[in-house]
C-alpha cells in the first residue's frame, strides 16, 4: 500500500511537470533552436542518449533543432594514431592539407555519424551535413598562419528550411568550402553562431563544460546584454576559453538570433531545463 502510495506521487509530479511547461511549449512552437555540442560535452555514450533524447523531445513538441557538432577531442586522437602533430594558435588549431583530410574524416565521417545514429535511436529523423552541402556555408580563410581555418562568409541555409518542413533534424560538421573548392575547417562554436544567425534562430544554445559566465566572486550570472559581456570583459572577468564563447554569442545577435545561451551540457537534460522551465540554465545573453 504504501509502495503504491509513493508511485503515485511521482507520476501526480510528472504530469504536474508536464502541466507547468505548458506556457513554454507554446512559446517554443515552431521556433529554430541551433545547439553547439562540442567534443568534451559528448564525452559519454550515456550524455550522448540523453541529448538525444532532449533533441528528440525539443522537435516532437514544435521546435526545429539544428545541432551543430564539434570534436576537437576525437581529432586529437586520430591524429596523434597517425602520428601527426598539431597545435591551436587563438584557439584555432593550425590546420595543413594532411590536418584537414583528418579533421573532415573524423567529424563528418565518425562524430557526425554517431550523433545521427543516437538521434535516430530515439525515434526521430536526423540527416548528417557538413557546412559543404548545398553549399551553407562558404569561407574564406582566416589567416594564413592557420592554414586551412575557414570564416564563414556567405550562409545558404535553404537546406535546413528543407529539411524543418520534412520533420528531418540537421546535425553539421563545421567544415566549409572555398570559393575556389577547398575545404576549411571551422571552429564548431563559430560555425554553431554562422548558422544560427543566418536562420535568424529564436535560442543558440552553447553547451560547454561550465556552468555559464561568472561574475568577479565567482557566481553564475543568469542574465547578460552585450553591454555587460564588454564590461566583464574589459575588465578581464570574462577571459580565457570564455571569450570565444561569448564572441560568438554577440555575433550571432548582431546577425539577428534573438538570444545566445551559454550553459553546461553535461547537466542533465541542460537544454530542456533551460528552454522549457521558469529555472533556465547557464547565462543567457540578449542585445
Ligand atoms: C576545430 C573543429 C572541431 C571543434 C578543431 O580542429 O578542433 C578549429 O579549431 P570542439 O569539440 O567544439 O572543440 N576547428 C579551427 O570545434 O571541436
Amino acid at each position: 500500500m504504501k509502495k503504491q502510495d509513493a508511485m503515485n506521487k511521482d507520476w501526480i509530479a510528472t504530469a504536474r511537470t508536464l502541466s507547468q511547461a505548458l506556457p513554454f511549449l507554446q512559446r517554443y512552437d515552431g521556433a529554430t533552436v541551433v545547439i553547439k555540442f562540442g567534443g568534451h560535452a559528448m564525452g559519454s555514450d550515456e550524455a550522448m542518449d540523453s541529448f538525444a533524447r532532449d533533441v528528440v523531445l525539443m522537435q516532437q513538441v514544435g521546435v526545429n533543432p539544428v545541432v551543430v557538432h564539434g570534436g576537437g577531442p576525437m581529432i586529437n586522437e586520430m591524429l596523434s594514431k597517425l602520428d601527426i602533430q598539431s597545435e591551436f594558435v587563438g584557439g584555432k588549431r593550425v590546420t595543413d592539407a594532411a590536418t584537414v583530410e583528418v579533421v573532415e574524416m573524423v567529424l563528418s565521417g565518425r562524430v557526425n555519424k554517431r550523433i545521427v545514429q543516437a538521434i535516430n535511436a530515439q525515434g526521430g529523423r536526423a540527416v548528417g551535413l557538413s557546412g559543404k552541402d548545398a553549399n551553407l556555408m562558404i569561407c574564406e580563410q582566416t589567416d594564413a598562419k592557420l592554414g586551412f581555418v575557414g570564416t564563414p562568409v556567405e550562409m545558404n541555409p535553404a537546406v535546413l528550411k528543407t529539411l524543418f518542413e520534412a520533420d528531418m533534424i540537421p546535425v553539421i560538421a563545421p567544415l566549409g568550402m572555398g570559393r575556389t573548392g577547398e575545404t576549411y575547417n571551422v571552429n564548431g562554436d563559430t560555425a554553431a553562431g554562422a548558422i544560427a544567425g543566418a536562420l535568424k534562430a529564436d535560442r543558440l544554445l552553447l553547451l560547454t563544460d561550465v556552468a555559464g559566465v561568472k561574475d568577479a566572486s565567482g557566481e553564475v550570472v543568469t542574465e547578460l546584454t552585450a553591454a555587460h559581456v564588454h564590461e566583464l570583459t574589459e575588465l578581464g572577468i570574462i577571459a580565457g576559453g570564455m571569450i570565444p564563447k561569448t564572441e560568438t554569442a554577440l555575433a550571432a545577435l548582431q546577425a539577428g538570433v534573438r538570444a545566445a545561451v551559454i550553459l553546461d551540457g553535461r547537466a542533465p537534460n541542460a537544454c530542456l531545463l533551460e528552454l522549457f522551465t521558469e529555472h533556465g540554465a547557464g547565462t543567457i545573453i540578449r542585445q
